[in-house]
């Protein structure tokens, strides 16, 4: 049986947009059950809990007894079971792999650095002065992604695990004005949203906080 592990109570701001997302989303497209785990704040500091996960966060995933850590390893573990999110042909495979790690060291550290000036510390003296570079930095990465999405439906030809990763970290730009200027972006995460199998995953995170 596979489990994962999820916030047993999380902050409204925050429902939605938690990592387990993106392992359920994985999950569901790859049509495998899974059980949940749900765990406080306490029992993520217990030896049991950083013996799965050694900083103490969310997602943890076991699978038949084998315990992974980090979203990113866990969706490519998840894709490898099937050719759903991860083809078999050498350069489409080298491709997705490729766009993985790039949705996760390329484009989200822009998104997360974005994210905190503009709304979680956006008073804070430090924010204002490092937003301009910030949104300066997303924007020219955005902007070579909304290039490579123009007349693409996905990031490689099918639907891959590497769209699990960067709609998830895209999400996160939120409503802003840096987001719906790249309208080729906005689709592409609406199209990638719309999918059943991230509507299932949606629907399952957020019965754990109502
Ligand atoms: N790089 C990690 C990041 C995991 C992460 O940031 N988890 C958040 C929830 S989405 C968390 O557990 N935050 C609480 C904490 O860091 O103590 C991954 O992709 O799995």
């Amino acid at each position: 049986m596979i489990r994962i592990s999820a916030f047993k109570s999380l902050d409204p701001m925050a429902q939605g947009f938690t990592r387990d997302v993106s392992v359920r989303w994985a999950l569901e497209e790859s049509e495998l059950s899974y059980e949940t785990v749900l765990v406080s704040a306490e029992e993520r500091k217990s030896e049991s809990y950083i013996q799965k996960h050694p900083f103490s966060q969310i997602p943890a995933y076991e699978d038949n007894g084998i315990n992974f850590f980090e979203s990113g390893a866990i969706v490519l573990h998840i894709a490898e079971k099937s050719v759903l999110l991860l083809p078999k042909e050498s350069q489409a495979r080298a491709s997705v792999q490729s766009w993985m790690f790039a949705a996760m060291n390329t484009i989200d550290p822009v998104v997360k650095n974005f994210e905190q000036v503009e709304y979680f510390t956006p008073d804070e003296e430090w924010a204002r002065l490092r937003k301009a570079g910030a949104i300066e930095a997303a924007q020219r990465r955005l902007s070579q992604l909304a290039n490579h999405l123009q007349n693409r439906e996905y990031l490689v030809d099918q639907f891959s695990a590497a769209d699990i990763l960067m709609t998830m970290s895209l999400r996160n730009l939120g409503p802003s004005d840096l987001f719906m200027m790249l309208p080729a972006i906005v689709t592409y995460v609406q199209r990638c949203e719309a999918r059943p199998a991230f509507q299932k995953a949606m629907a399952k995170h957020m019965a754990s906080y109502s």
